[in-house]
């Protein structure tokens, strides 16, 4: 495919963002003072778009620009630009149903594929913390929060049939970046493909194992099938730790260019893989003068507190106001009726932890096989103390993509992660 762009359409350079910020008076307004007093500074950091800070004397503004190609690959990637708009209107959804822990929206360029945000300061990309080991201890019930209010609200538990269908319409056009996640989480880790990469030779034999796993490409393709067919709530579509910014106070979700209309366990399943992640990549940073290991046990306690605060906040919003056409209480009006509902409520949850469990090991398979790898492991300089903290990562990510039901609680997943550690450990002292 080339590179076609609408006309009039210029990608912002550095040079060039003061006098694109001059000509919209309510963001100049912001920073203060006139364009020659405004500090530029690109930090384009995810993997798709590109990122400028600016900063003035009354305010800072975040302007964020779609590129007709992957950032990450270059030209010879391209990719539709339209991923700004879906963005922008994920951003406003998401904005009414867990205000304040999505960035404000300042201003929406639809002609120049341009979204300025309010500008986080002094956050930091969760990732990054996370690998250096920073506890954030607000984040398991912001992000439990996050997730309860940002799929309840936009599912059909608690919207009509109508309006979900009108929503699911808009996002199902977010195709091209969809494809994205089609190819690169569910496919590629699991064939010979071009755009893979691991830790080689160490993993070598690892990655023909998965590629020759039938089981797995069973399970995986189940899940993307999920993937295609299932519009069960507008997720934010790759809510990773690189896709959240935080302070020891706040929490904010960033980054929503994936969005749309799809599997709750896909979000859910991400935070869990990418915490999971992190959790193995300590036994890789750690060190006799800096241990990790009660780090480690925040990351876990994360974990768990994040499912069980979703969990009992999800339930909570559906008792309160599961006023959407599934489930109608028309149905449920005798007291053994709404206890009955009560008890399926409760099993609807235990299945989405199913669901999210199996997302989350094909999304810790995707990490470690695919393009798209974590600072997390990717900054553990020693390649084979890398390795090893892969390897547990692909062990537990197998079982969790294969046996999902088998974690009844989420405690039986962290039980299994902490063994699975410990048995890393000899090693690396060995
Ligand atoms: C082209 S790289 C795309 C990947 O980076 C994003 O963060 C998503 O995870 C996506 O799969
Ligand atoms: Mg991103």
């Amino acid at each position: 495919m080339a590179l076609s762009v609408p006309e009039g359409y210029r990608p912002l350079q550095k040079q060039s963002l003061p006098d694109y910020l001059s000509s919209h008076p309510h963001l100049a307004k912001q920073l203060g003072g006139g364009a020659t007093d405004w500090h530029t500074q690109e930090v384009s950091d995810g993997n798709v778009n590109q990122v400028f800070l600016v900063h003035g004397p009354a305010g800072s503004v975040c302007v964020k620009q779609s590129l007709p190609y992957v950032r990450l690959v270059g030209e010879s990637w391209p990719l539709t630009l339209e991923r700004i708009h879906f963005e922008h209107q994920a951003l406003l959804e998401h904005g009414r149903h867990v205000p304040g822990r999505v960035p404000q929206v300042l201003h929406h360029d639809a002609r120049q594929y341009v979204l300025v945000l309010e500008c986080l300061t002094p956050h930091i990309i969760l990732r990054k913390g996370m690998t250096a080991g920073v506890c954030y201890p607000r984040l398991a019930g912001h992000l439990a929060d996050y997730l309860a209010r940002s799929l309840f609200f936009s599912s059909d538990l608690a919207l009509t049939a109508a309006e979900k269908r009108r929503r699911v319409a808009t996002f199902s056009a977010n195709s091209a970046m969809c494809q994205i996640m089609e190819d690169m989480v569910f496919t590629e880790p699991y064939q010979l493909h071009p755009r893979n990469r691991w830790t080689s030779p160490q993993l070598d034999g690892l990655a023909a194992e998965v590629r020759e796993d039938v089981d797995l490409k069973l399970a995986a393709s189940r899940l993307k099938h999920q993937y295609l067919t299932r519009a069960e709530a507008l997720i934010h579509g790759d809510l990773h730790t690189g896709s959240i910014m935080v302070t020891q106070e706040d929490t904010r979700v960033i980054d929503q260019e994936f969005a749309f209309y799809g599997p709750m366990g896909f979000d859910v399943g991400a935070l869990m893989a990418n915490l999971l992640i992190n959790y193995f990549c300590q036994e890789g940073h750690t060190t006799d003068a800096a241990p990790r290991a009660p780090y480690q046990a925040w990351v876990l306690e994360t974990l768990e507190d994040m499912w069980s605060g979703f969990h009992d906040g999800f339930l909570a919003l559906w008792e309160a106001h599961g006023r959407g056409d599934a489930y109608p209480s028309a149905l449920f009006t005798s007291p053994a009726d709404r206890r009955a509902l009560t008890e399926e409520r409760r099993r609807w949850l235990q299945g989405l932890l199913s669901e999210s469990l199996a997302f989350a090991g094909a999304k810790m398979l995707r990490r470690i096989f695919g393009l798209a790898h974590n600072l997390d492991l990717e900054s553990i300089a020693d390649p084979d103390r890398r390795a090893g903290c892969e390897r547990a990562c692909v062990e537990l990510g197998r079982a969790l993509l294969l046996t999902p039901g088998r974690y009844r609680a989420i405690t039986d997943v962290t039980t299994v992660a902490r063994d699975l550690a410990e048995h890393l450990r000899p090693k690396r002292r060995g």
